[in-house]
């Protein structure tokens, strides 16, 4: 098995070196993405609060699986599985507020300390990962009638207490663990039907996010950003925080702004953002999802949109100031699976993209051959970029193609089917 996978990288190799492709290089570069790995996969974004009761905001999860994780050690162990079937070491794991450790004790999103997370900490510790963060303005009593916008000053004030303390979270993991921690803002305010006054919740939105923001932390340790969305189940007329709003004030405050792909219209793609926004987005957060005829966070597959959003990337060289984070939950199907593939793809898009031969590609297309350049462009398609995956992930000691799914079944019959 592995002599074959040598041959045909080998073979590989030199189809890639024809057109000036170093695939050697290409894996070292690919080696060096990180890619962020939502937790809220495993439990279909529940969380552990005492009181945990269903997912609100107007997201949702499909399916009713068996084996979800129930609390921080078995969600932990679960995404150590994960982790075992991904080729390189360059992950961090994304948490929501929602997965708070507090010892049984009812600690409300407004007084949440970083001592809530030591448990994220130490494991992310031994297990050489990253962490990012994301307050949860969602799923919560005082969340049904507006967050950050809310006209009720009270539940105002509860939230941006939360935005405040989420941001001393993201800087203690940073501290912790040497790299800076993402905090992403997403709220689900907004309105099921016509809107009057669609100015003064954004107004409140944005007095909101200034408080939030006026403590000095420092980007080293924490960096802000705000995801925006078109609409939401019972937001389908108004979204406060539109893409517009978010990226005037990313711009003008100089957070990340984030791209969920599913927050768009449906023939709307992020990757065309990209180079658009990068005119005057310092750092980019990336929600990569896959809507199907909504905001439905499918699992990602390797379609058009994921390897136009990599290309994006490496041919504009915006990796370094990009940060790749995942975001889908799919409860019908094994979870470990859903993860996996999600982020095996997520990789292999990556792989795809640093193994096109973009000079050559620009050159044709300056020259105004693009006859050429559409030629070409068909023809890498079809070039072995699998053999280079697969000898990636032998290298790395992880399964190589499917492989990964028997041990998933395994974990599935000894683990997850005895919860
Ligand atoms: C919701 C946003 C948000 C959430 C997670 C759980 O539409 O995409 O990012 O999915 O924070
Ligand atoms: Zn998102």
């Amino acid at each position: 098995m592995s002599k074959l996978i040598e041959q045909n990288y080998q073979n590989a190799k030199e189809a890639y070196a024809k057109w000036g492709v170093d695939v050697d290089k290409a894996m070292e570069k690919l080696d060096n993405i990180s890619i962020s790995i939502h937790c809220w996969q495993g439990d279909d974004v529940i969380g552990f609060e005492n009181d945990a009761g269903s997912l609100t905001g107007g997201i949702q999860t499909t399916g009713n699986y068996p084996g979800k994780a129930r609390n921080g050690e078995e969600l932990r162990a679960d995404l150590e599985k994960v982790l075992s079937l991904l080729p390189g070491d360059a992950y961090k794991v994304n948490v929501h507020s929602l997965y708070a450790e507090t010892d049984g004790v009812k600690v409300d999103r407004d007084a949440l300390e970083p001592k809530h997370f030591a448990k994220w900490v130490d494991w992310a510790k031994k297990n050489k990962l990253g962490l990012d963060f994301n307050p949860s303005f969602f799923s919560h009593p005082l969340s049904e009638n507006g967050t950050l916008s809310s006209i009720d000053e009270g539940i105002r004030k509860f939230w941006i207490e939360h935005g405040k303390r989420s941001r001393e979270i993201g800087e203690y993991f940073g501290k912790e663990l040497g790299q800076a921690c993402i905090n992403n803002i997403w709220i689900p305010d907004g309105s099921k039907d016509i809107v009057v006054d669609k100015l003064a919740p954004r107004l409140r939105l944005k007095d909101s996010l200034d408080q939030i923001l006026a403590a000095p932390i420092s980007k080293k340790y924490n960096k802000d950003a705000v995801e925006s969305k078109v609409f939401g189940i019972g937001s389908e007329s108004y979204v406060v925080g539109s893409h517009e709003f978010y990226m005037g004030y990313a711009i003008k405050n100089n957070t990340l702004l984030c791209l969920d792909a599913g927050h768009f219209h449906p023939t709307e793609v992020i990757s065309t953002k990209i180079s658009a926004i990068f005119n005057f987005v310092d750092e980019l957060l990336l929600h990569v999802s896959r809507p199907v005829r909504w905001d439905s966070d499918h699992v990602v597959i390797l379609d058009d949109e994921l390897n136009a959003i990599a290309q994006e990337l490496v041919r504009n060289d915006f990796i370094p100031k990009t940060n790749i984070a995942l975001d889908f939950f799919d409860a019908s199907i094994n979870r470990i699976a859903a993860w996996t593939i999600g982020t095996r793809n997520t990789r292999k898009a990556l792989l795809a993209a640093l193994l096109e031969p973009t000079a050559a590609l620009k050159k044709v297309e300056a020259e105004g051959d693009f006859t050429s350049r559409l030629a070409l462009l068909e023809e890498f398609k079809t070039y072995p970029m699998g053999a280079v995956w697969d000898y990636y992930c032998l290298k790395h000691d992880v399964p190589v193609k499917e492989a990964w799914l028997d041990e998933v079944k395994a974990y599935e019959k000894d683990v997850l089917s005895k919860r």
